[in-house]
């Protein structure tokens, strides 16, 4: 009867597909063979189980798209990871899966689909009758990357049509004033429900999508949509010093505002937010990421882990648990592959130590309950193996094959590792779908790598590599903020 943990769940062996490819990353491949076996004989998707469409998403079909992609490359770095008679079993289940989820996208006025919390689809039966009609921005308009990849690998356009119909539905329904999202949305009406825009908890995937799409697709209107996003966020969203590293007044920091208005809504980050240093390595802003990180880090430092949300005036958690999350681990691997500072390496460090401290258990990982007392839960999140291990291996394994590929992998939200391929650049459909539908403009990722050198990527200077990577007297002023101090 627990919807929050068993939507999630879906009854389909849930962290054995979800930590498929960080066997690959690991170069672990009898293990990676055992487990794609173990998926492809044991796991169906055929029954009477109701599933969050965005965890689906991300969770079980991009692994198995990922574990696809490892299988059938023979180019992939990662080892023998071949499958005895593989005959494409894992593209098909994800297929499978995806049709499945399909409903979620029907009846829907707006285009964007049935959402993440309620409702949700059932896997056997579509869209449950008592379903309800909001969906929170994340949910709705984070599923591109994934169902992108499924058509281009089927040369089906469908599953990457209605990914994309509900972007532009979420993109089009941004206020007129600020060029802001809220963060809950009415899938009939287009109205928004919940009027807050912020990095964290139903906002952050939907952003970073705007961003990996173009990486993977090459679709400029992807990267155009998430400039101007970016742009907004920076004006409305972003408080504290102008420059991070330079020049007076409060740490720069990301606060929940009223999409209408611009206006402060709350005094609390949240956990998820950590994630978005790792965005501003992407798009180049590396000087910005270095502050937000930092902040995050001091949080971790207090409390040897995250609280669900901090708030930042009470220098307290408002909500006190830490479920095993990544994302402040994900920033710290791209911010040390962006600058190679080993700083960041002793905030891995850090992190670890920590986590053997306070959430190992008998049989895994725990989450905590209480960032304070330290008690734990019976619960260890699938992404825990998919992304949390994965970053902090990576971060540590200087000579990963991932590292040496000169940036041929992307990572999706979910931590699954995906090339960044010309074959993906390909949508086969593309003369058969009207005018509006079309994108005119593509770029070949040679075109990216290009651009990253170029004026968009603001480097840090090599001579700051060995320093730290913010003047210590802004981090003792971060570390007095969050009152570690
Ligand atoms: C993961 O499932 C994904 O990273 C998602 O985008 C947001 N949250 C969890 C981990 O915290």
């Amino acid at each position: 009867s627990n919807l929050n943990i068993n939507d999630v769940l879906g009854n389909y062996s849930l962290t054995l597909i979800d930590a498929l490819d960080t066997l690959a990353v690991m170069g672990n491949s009898s293990e990676f063979q055992k487990a794609v076996k173990l998926v492809i004989d044991t796991v169906s998707f055929d029954k009477d189980s109701t599933v969050q469409v965005f965890e689906a998403t991300i969770r079980v079909l991009g692994s198995l798209l990922s574990a696809h992609i490892i299988i059938t490359d023979t180019k992939q770095p990662f080892g023998d990871m071949s499958i005895k008679d593989y005959d494409n079993e894992l593209l098909h289940m994800a297929h499978d899966l995806a049709v499945r989820l399909l409903p979620a996208f029907e009846n829907t006025k707006t285009g964007l689909p049935y959402p993440r919390a309620y409702p949700r689809v059932n896997l056997k039966k579509g869209v449950p009758p008592d379903s309800h009609n909001e969906t929170c921005t994340a949910g709705a308009g984070s599923l591109l990357v994934e169902f992108g990849i499924l058509s281009r690998l089927l040369g089906d356009s469908t599953f990457e049509w209605v990914a994309r119909r509900a972007v532009k539905a979420l993109w089009s329904l941004r206020s007129n004033n600020t060029g802001l999202l809220g963060n809950v949305v009415n899938i009939q009406t287009g109205h928004w429900v919940g009027k807050q825009s912020g990095l964290g908890a139903g906002s952050d995937s939907f952003y970073e999508y705007l961003l990996k799409s173009y990486i993977l697709f090459g679709e400029k209107e992807d990267l155009q949509m998430f400039n101007d996003a970016y742009q907004n966020i920076q004006n409305h969203l972003r408080r504290g010093r102008e420059a991070c590293n330079e020049g007076e007044g409060d740490p720069p920091l990301y606060v929940n505002v009223n999409m209408y208005t611009g206006q402060l809504m709350n005094t609390w980050i949240d956990s998820l937010q950590a994630f978005f240093p790792g965005l501003q390595v992407l798009i180049g802003d590396v000087e910005d990421a270095i502050c937000l990180h930092a902040f995050y880090y001091a949080i971790w430092k207090r409390y040897g882990a995250l609280p669900e949300r901090y708030n930042w005036q009470l220098q307290a958690p408002d909500v006190p648990f830490y479920p095993l999350r990544p994302e402040l681990v994900e920033s710290t691997y791209l911010l040390y592959q962006a600058t190679k500072n080993p700083f960041y390496l002793h905030v891995g460090m850090d992190i670890l130590q920590s986590l053997e401290k306070y959430t190992k258990a008998k049989c895994g990982y725990a989450t905590l309950h209480h960032v304070v007392e330290k008690t734990q839960e019976d619960r260890m999140e699938s992404f825990f193996l998919s992304e949390t291990c994965k970053y902090l291996y990576l971060l540590f394994d200087e000579e990963n094959p991932v590292h040496k590929s000169g940036n041929k992998f992307m990572f999706t939200t979910e931590g699954h590792i995906v090339s960044v391929d010309e074959r993906f650049r390909n949508s086969l459909w593309q003369d058969i779908l009207p005018e509006e539908e079309e994108s005119a403009e593509k770029v070949k990722p040679s075109e990216l790598k290009a651009a990253n050198f170029s004026s968009n990527c603001n480097r840090v200077p090599d001579e700051r590599r060995y320093l730290l990577p913010l003047k210590s007297n802004y981090m003792r002023q971060i570390d007095r903020m969050v009152g570690l101090i």
